[in-house]
């Protein structure tokens, strides 16, 4: 069941990289990322946690974020949690190590507009 899931997280994400614009186009026009940690296509060891900063405070639950290893398998996380103080910035706890290697974080949200926003981005984990 989760192999299927992880497929189907893959398919969605290439078909929307064909069509969306990139972030910083999306950061001046409407709902975007502003920063995350990892940065994206940094190298880094192995984090504890992904955390994203949003350009607007996203709508109440809109906000998804995925973990895929350079196999396209989908990784546990913990929940998507938003920070109480900044309400621009979510994250999500990463169980154990990661492998080293190429790892993608696919997300989405939702800003002022009433829009899905979706994107992704990738960083790595050194093997030291
Ligand atoms: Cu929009």
């Amino acid at each position: 069941m989760r192999k299927k899931f992880a497929a189907l997280a893959l398919v969605t994400i290439v078909a929307v990289g064909a069509t969306v614009a990139s972030t910083s186009d999306l950061d001046t026009i409407h709902f975007g990322l502003a920063k995350s940690i990892p940065e994206a296509d940094s190298s880094v060891p192995s984090p504890e946690a992904v955390q994203l900063w949003f350009t607007q405070i996203p709508q109440n639950n809109s906000v998804g974020m995925r973990l895929i290893n350079s196999a396209g398998d989908l990784l546990e996380t913990g929940p998507i949690m938003q920070d109480s103080e900044d309400h621009k910035r979510y994250s999500v706890q990463v169980k154990g190590k990661l492998a080293a290697g190429a790892h993608m974080v696919a997300w989405r949200g939702i800003g002022d507009d009433g829009h899905v926003v979706r994107n992704e981005f990738s960083f790595t984990v050194d093997a030291h």
